[in-house]
């Protein structure tokens, strides 16, 4: 009887013992998960990646998967955008992708306008060298700014995003001939280079004009 009790005593006390243990470790862990953590994060071609639309920055879920926008092979090319104004998004999430601008690809006459709108915070629109017409005017929005620009030059504009290059926030404006198209594509496969994800999507948008 007595040899009974104490095994039941012990038994107890042996849980109680293993339930605080493995909570104070579940703590200690989550403590040193928190200090290593790194401020932010890059998301790399082929890693799970996902964003948060909830607010600036961006977040890796591993749950989300993240490939290369398939190349869409299509016929159908870019027609005419009417009117003399246009709305182009900057958006953290579209139907391109993520960290796209929307519409992507679009096509004006010569002397329309062309309105950035900074829907989602942190992106801009900055037109690239060598991938605007000779003669054209370069422009560089500031961040979460919308911005307007009036195209007088003919021929083809690439511009990006310039915190999302990598990501391959670019976009394409055709206005009037695309005078410049053989320029821009090789231009482009230079610019490639630098795009982490989304690595056919520039292609993707040229092919569209
Ligand atoms: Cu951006």
């Amino acid at each position: 009887m007595h040899d009974h009790m104490y095994s039941y005593k012990k038994i107890i006390i042996l849980i109680v013992f293993f339930a605080g243990f493995a909570s104070s470790s579940d703590m200690r862990e989550s403590a040193i998960e928190e200090r290593t953590k790194p401020a932010g994060s890059i998301c790399l071609k082929g890693d799970g990646c996902g964003i948060s639309s909830a607010g600036p920055g961006y977040k890796v879920n591993p749950l989300a998967t993240m490939t290369s926008t398939p190349v869409e092979v299509s016929s159908n090319k870019i027609a005419l955008s009417e009117g003399p104004e246009h709305e182009v998004k900057m958006l953290n999430s579209g139907a391109d992708g993520i960290m796209v601008f929307e519409p992507a690809v679009i096509k004006i006459s010569k002397g329309d306008t062309v309105n950035f709108v900074a829907t989602d915070m942190s992106h801009n629109s900055a037109s690239l060298d060598g991938m605007i017409p000779a003669g054209a005017n370069s422009w560089n929005g500031a961040l979460s700014q919308d911005i307007s620009i009036t195209f007088t030059e003919e021929g083809v504009y690439v511009y990006q995003c310039t915190p999302h290059a990598m990501m391959a926030m670019v976009g394409v404006i055709q206005v009037g001939e695309a005078v410049n198209l053989d320029a821009v594509k090789a231009e482009a496969s230079q610019k490639k280079s630098i795009f982490v994800s989304n690595t056919d999507r520039l292609d993707e948008y040229l092919s569209r004009l």
